[in-house]
């Protein structure tokens, strides 16, 4: 198992500028919101991964359960069923790969079958079996900000201040990682853009990207398509309503957050991501920001 490379790689990038990472979003799901359907089948999924990387993403990031506002939860045989024999055929191929899972079972068989990150949005919280995977294991593990179930978390948007409270829910399953006997260099953070938040939420965590790093650990972003961009959706004949036509306001925040020292950003459309992240990097190579 190789799941200390995220991790060192983590560690690294704290100290010396190098490049951000991206995440191609692989959802072998029937309902993702944006991409559901499209790689549900074996061979359509494999091939998608394969094209994410030699589009330029560092990692595919390979989701069996969808987590748009109000989906309902497949169960654990299900998932397995969707996501490992394709997590293994991508990494025979020697392509990097994080499990996106609340489940620790999911996630022990991913990384069984080579994956090197597990990407749990409800931050260890939906399952107490995965911090103390994570710590057996000695994988790299995205705890990302959680509050709900994805079918009721609309109803806990609800913040005093949500860079503080977020910052400090954050750092109460950083506490709980540690304790579970995790390194810190096995650990990214996310805000959570979309979980439990409103769009003021959203851009608020955007705006505070730099208070977020403070926390000391790497920081992933997860922005793109989401339904707060509609915002910006507002010319050139897009719709906002639809997530294909937020692509270039994901982009957008790729290279912001990038450009902000984030560690990765996770992406449905690879290509402008993996320029922007070039970008950001050849920018701060120079000392700019
Ligand atoms: N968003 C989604 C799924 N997984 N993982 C992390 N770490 N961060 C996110 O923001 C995130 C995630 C939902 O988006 P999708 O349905 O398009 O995959």
């Amino acid at each position: 198992m190789n799941g200390l490379r995220v991790a060192e790689a983590a560690t690294a990038r704290q100290t010396v500028v190098t490049q951000c990472q991206v995440l191609g979003v692989l959802n072998v799901t029937p309902d993702s919101f944006s991409d559901g359907g499209q790689h549900d089948a074996y061979d359509e999924a494999v091939a998608r991964g394969l094209e994410l990387v030699r589009q330029g993403a560092d990692l595919v990031d390979v989701g069996g359960e969808s987590t748009r506002p109000g989906a309902v939860r497949v169960d654990a045989a299900e998932e397995v069923r969707r996501v490992i024999p394709v997590i293994a055929a991508l990494c025979d191929a020697g392509i990097r790969v994080s499990v996106d899972t609340m489940r620790a079972s999911v996630a022990a068989k991913a990384l069984d079958a080579g994956a090197e990150l597990v990407n749990d949005v409800s931050g260890g919280l939906a399952d107490p079996a995965m911090l103390p995977l994570i710590a057996d294991t000695g994988a790299s593990c995205v705890l990302m900000h959680w509050r709900a179930q994805s079918a009721v978390m609309d109803a806990f948007a609800s913040y005093d201040a949500v860079v503080d409270d977020v910052r400090a829910e954050l750092s109460k399953r950083v506490d709980a990682a540690l304790s579970a006997g995790i390194l810190t260099q096995q650990l990214v953070l996310d805000p959570g853009l979309g979980f439990a938040k409103t769009a003021e939420h959203n851009w608020a965590l955007l705006g505070a990207l730099p208070a977020l790093r403070e926390l000391g650990f790497p920081i992933l972003i997860g922005a793109s398509r989401k339904r707060f961009l509609a915002d910006c959706v507002d010319y050139g004949g897009l719709d906002p309503d639809s997530p294909l036509d937020r692509d270039d306001a994901s982009s957008a925040v790729a290279a912001l957050a990038a450009s902000a020292g984030v560690w990765g950003v996770r992406v449905h459309t690879v290509p402008p991501a993996a320029a922007a992240v070039r970008v950001a990097a050849r920018i701060a190579a120079v000392g700019g920001r």
